[in-house]
Order: structure tokens, then sequence, then C-alpha cells
């Protein structure tokens, strides 16, 4: 798979921390097998379910020790900081906007790699357009409604293509509550600790404010293939 690449003590350590924190259990969604050990898994912090076959599979991870659910139909995305229109989107309404479609290599930067999964959502941009970015705003800041997690990208990053707001994954499923859903963001040219999970909030500001793996010492620019010190073949 990928080779071990020198990462600064600091970075090893956030990732150990990471593995026994937040590592619920690791296969791939809506399969037979992650169905059969959900229950087990899920509740398992021994450890014991690194030992399942996960080569080639996701991981999942939550820094929060659980994972939070809720509803299509009570989901909101809030959008506001400094834009002409606060928005609280529905799940519906963001079907409403136009659909996206990529397919790409989903990379953490801990070493595994998912080839070819396949994303359904809004590109961010769309959503915010939808708010109206004012003058002045620089970055955005996501949060999660796990009440933890946090991310960052520029305002240029967020504008790209393959950046989706997303509400479906692998084979045109919903997203599960145990991949992020029912909405998450997915960066593709990053790596996977950007594609922040259980989306709630969008915030539009004028400043950099890193996210959770940031302040724990992982890049800011999380390019796959140039950064933290990897050497990964780009998506
Ligand atoms: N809210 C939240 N989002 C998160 C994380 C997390 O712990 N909490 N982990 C990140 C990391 S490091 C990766 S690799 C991916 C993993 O996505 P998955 O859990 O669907 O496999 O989610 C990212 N988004
Ligand atoms: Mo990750």
């Amino acid at each position: 798979m990928v080779s071990a690449t020198p990462v600064g003590r600091r970075l090893f350590l956030a990732m150990v921390g990471a593995t026994a924190a937040g590592v619920l259990f690791g296969a791939r969604a809506q399969s037979g097998l992650e169905r059969v050990l959900r229950p087990l898994t899920a509740r398992d912090g021994t450890g014991l379910s690194s030992f399942l076959p996960t080569a080639g599979r996701f991981r999942i991870y939550s820094v929060a020790g659980f994972l939070p659910e809720r509803s299509r139909e009570e989901y909101r995305l809030d959008v506001d900081g400094l834009v002409d229109a606060p928005q609280a989107l529905t799940y519906d309404d963001l079907l409403g906007l136009p659909r996206t479609a990529i397919t790409a290599d989903f990379q953490c930067v801990t070493g595994w790699r998912v080839a070819d999964v396949a994303w359904e959502g809004v590109r961010l941009a769309d959503v915010l357009d939808v708010a109206g970015v004012q003058d002045g705003a620089t970055h955005l800041r996501f949060t999660s409604f796990d009440r933890i997690y946090t991310e960052s990208l520029t305002l240029e990053q967020a504008r790209r293509s393959d950046v989706l707001v997303a509400y479906a994954m692998l084979d045109d499923e919903p997203i599960s509550d145990a991949h992020g859903g029912p909405v998450r963001l997915y960066v593709a040219p990053m790596y996977g600790y950007k594609s922040l999970k259980w989306l709630g909030e969008i915030e539009v500001v004028d400043r950099i404010e890193p996210g959770y793996w940031e302040r724990r010492g992982y890049d800011v620019d999380a390019w796959i293939g140039r950064s933290n010190g990897r050497d990964d073949d780009p998506v």
C-alpha cells in the first residue's frame, strides 16, 4: 500500500492518539460485513476492530468518540458570517441545487487509501453563491454537528469544482451516519481530514482559523502528495 513516510514526532503522537480514540471500526460502508459488525465494533474500545480485514477499506473516524445521528428531515446546514443572506439549508434545499458527481481515490494522511469512491452532492461554490459572499471574506470555517471537529479552507480552495457538500457516496447511497451523513464535506484534492463529517455550519470569515487536526500538527493546505511530508500519488 503506502510506505512509511517520516512525519514529525508531534504528528506521529497525534496519529497514535487518533487511532486509540477515534477509529470505531473499519469496513466498507453498506457491505454485509459492516452491517454484521457494526453493533459490535461501534462499541469496541479495545482495538479489536483493528484485526478486521480493512486493506483498501475505509476506517471510520470520529474524534468525538461517537457517531452523531441526524435525520434528513431534521438536518440543517447553516451558512453564515460574511454573507448577504444567512441560510439554514434543508436536505431538500441541497437536493434542489445542481448535482455534481466525482469519483476519486480517498486518501487518509495516515496511509490508507480507498480506490475509486463515487461522491455526489453540490459544489461548495454553489452553496456559497446561494448565501452571497461579501467583499473582504477570505476563508471558511466548518463545524461538525459532533460539536468537536472543525476544518478550514481558503475561499479560493472552496470554489474549486472538486470540492463538494456531499450527500451521497459509494454506490449512490445516501451517506451513512458512520461516514458523516446526512451531509459531509468532500475535498477531493486533499487528505481525508479536510473532508469534515456531519457538516453543520459553514462560516464565512476574513482570517484563517486552523481546524481540529491542524491545531495538532497537520498542514492547513493538505494537498495529496505535497503536504505533511508525504509523497503519495495524486488522485
Ligand atoms: N467530524 C469529523 N470529521 C472527520 C473526522 C473526524 O474524526 N470527525 N476524521 C477525518 C479523517 S482524518 C478522515 S481520513 C476522514 C475519514 O472518513 P470516514 O470516517 O468516512 O472513513 O474523515 C475526516 N473527517
Ligand atoms: Mo485521516
